[in-house]
């Protein structure tokens, strides 16, 4: 089995902890990358970390992964909520998928409610802050433990 997780990232979350923190906390990407890795290690996967502002760019990650990673953990940030290609990009990857966002979308604008990739996620963490990548983390370690016992 392989025994990578990707963690995808979308527009504009190369500035987490720089823009409006506010709203989407002080941690960075890179604590965020520290915090996953811990959690995968302790139960023997390894991850990838990726974050791209441009659509074609995070397809191409999904691409990548059908062959290299067993599951994808993403934030697809704002292409959450206009990208059938992502979307479709997921549906063409076998392992499973988490959608993460740091913040409650569904406590924010209306335009944010909705998510493409839920359409695709086996389960969705929004609200959590940085923390929900970890917990996503925790959650695709057992669904891939699962899958395999
Ligand atoms: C991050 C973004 O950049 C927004 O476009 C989404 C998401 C919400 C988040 O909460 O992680 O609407």
């Amino acid at each position: 089995m392989q025994k990578t997780i990707y963690i995808l990232n979308g527009p504009n979350l190369n500035l987490l902890g720089k823009r409006q923190p506010d709203i989407y906390g002080h941690e960075s990407l890179d604590d965020v990358r520290s915090q996953c890795e811990a959690v995968a290690r302790a139960a023997d996967f390894e991850i990838r970390l990726l974050q791209s502002n441009w659509e074609g760019q995070i397809v191409d990650w999904i691409h990548e992964a059908r062959d290299r990673a067993a599951g994808i953990v993403i934030n697809p940030a704002a292409l959450s909520h206009t990208s059938v290609a992502v979307l479709d990009a997921l549906n063409a990857f076998e392992g499973p998928v988490l959608e993460v966002h740091i913040t409650n979308i569904h406590k924010r604008e209306s335009f944010r409610h909705h998510s493409y990739v839920s359409r695709r996620a086996e389960g969705v963490i929004a609200g959590f802050g940085v923390e929900g990548y970890a917990l996503a983390v925790r959650r695709m370690t057992t669904l891939l433990g699962q899958a395999h016992a």
